[in-house]
């Protein structure tokens, strides 16, 4: 190997690490309240099946008397009851069984999806 070689060996030796941009988070929409309703869409449909990764999901709570729960694989987040408001929640999901709920109310106010 000549010595021209072996310096542009080294040189895209630290070039070729560079990382690859992330993929953009998929955007969900959750929504409670006012009444006693509880869902989670995407592109304005019910989500049933998602594939694994990052989402950013905007949780719309628009009641003081009830709240949004998401759980799954390593994943726990939930508005407070008393808040009323939007919050925007970027997460990982993961291969399994989810589960969101209204706390309070979580025999009536379920739903559930998989991702896989
Ligand atoms: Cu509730």
């Amino acid at each position: 190997m000549t010595r021209f070689a072996l310096a542009a060996a080294a040189a895209a030796a630290l070039v070729l690490p560079a990382a690859a941009p992330a993929a953009p988070a998929t955007r969900l929409v959750a929504t409670v309240g006012p009444g006693s309703n509880i869902t989670l869409t995407k592109a304005g449909k019910k989500v049933t099946k998602l594939r694994p990764g990052a989402y950013r999901i905007t949780v719309r709570d628009r009641s003081r008397s009830h709240n949004f729960a998401l759980s799954g694989p390593r994943l726990r987040r939930a508005t407070t009851v008393s808040f009323s408001g939007t919050r925007t929640w970027t997460v990982t999901l993961r291969r399994g069984k989810h589960t969101y709920v209204c706390t309070p109310h979580a025999s009536f106010m379920r739903g559930t999806f998989v991702v896989r």
